[in-house]
């Protein structure tokens, strides 16, 4: 039992991830969103602590498999750098009803606001990914890193040909991202066609690229959901740094990839090797 909702573990681990991707600069102004799918132990140690008072409103998406579930999330148009000097006025946490529709806010927020404009593509997500892994993911990551945006004013709006270039930059990154990226070209923000274009691609890839906007991540936990961004701007970074350079003048072959496989117990997405 704690105080304040802010002592609970998962809500620290939350705020130190969002500050993270602040000061790296993946969050200019209210830029990116967090969501994390509270644990049954983790919202049952805070329950006392929240509010039940508030009206369901439309999620603007059907998530049938998140009902009664909670989600500690940023809101709309909240920024990033203020979320470890004023959590509760920045984040909150919200609850699915049973028909999986509808959303409360049950805590935080308290100056006002709604969770973030990103929400049913989230839900959407940890939806898809409830089903794909199991339960084991819980977090959906949104950010806008400088590298990763960058490149898709250059390279061709195509998975495999994006994938296959930022496996090349870094060895790990086979390791990291074993599945690949998703792609999905540039569409409006925040409405169900991008959340639904995104949870498609989210069936078969744990990072989805939006074109000239940003990049979404899934993962088991906080860190690794991080690493996972990290390791995506990181290459990306690299390919900017080679462009500038002249370009790739000998790289990582597709049989050296299929080593790396077999050493490290990989499975490799075949279709994005030649
Ligand atoms: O401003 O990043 O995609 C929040 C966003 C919307
Ligand atoms: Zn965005």
């Amino acid at each position: 039992m704690y105080n304040s909702v802010l002592e609970a573990p998962f809500v620290k681990g939350y705020v130190k991830m969002a500050n993270e991707g602040y000061e790296r600069g993946w969050h200019e102004r209210n830029g990116g969103n967090l969501s994390y799918r509270i644990k049954k132990e983790e919202i049952e140690s805070v329950k006392a602590l929240l509010d039940f008072s508030k009206e369901f409103t439309p999620i603007g998406a059907t998530v049938e498999n998140l009902k009664n579930e909670y989600f500690l999330v940023s809101g709309s148009g909240k920024f990033f750098g203020n979320i470890k000097s004023a959590t509760e006025e920045n984040i909150c946490i919200v609850e699915v009803d049973d028909t999986g529709k509808n959303y409360r806010i049950v805590w935080g927020l308290v100056a006002g606001g709604r969770p973030t404009s990103e929400l049913p593509a989230h839900l959407m997500n940890h939806s898809v990914k409830l089903t794909a892994t199991n339960g084991e993911h819980r977090v959906i990551y949104h950010a806008h890193p400088v590298n990763a945006i960058a490149i898709t004013f250059v390279l061709p709006l195509d998975s495999k040909i994006i994938t296959h270039l930022l496996w090349e930059m870094m060895t790990e990154c086979p390791v990291i991202f074993p599945q690949g990226i998703g792609v999905v070209e540039w569409m409006v923000p925040g409405g169900e066609k991008i959340a639904i274009a995104s949870s498609e691609l989210m069936k078969k890839f744990d990072a989805i690229l939006w074109a000239h906007h940003g990049v979404f991540c899934s993962g088991v936990d906080f860190d690794l959901t991080f690493g996972l961004m990290d390791t995506i701007e990181k290459a990306a970074e690299i390919y900017v740094k080679v462009q500038s350079m002249g370009g790739i003048k000998q790289s990582i072959t597709d049989d050296g990839f299929r080593e790396l496989a077999k050493d490290f117990g990989l499975t490799l997405n075949e279709g994005f090797l030649n």
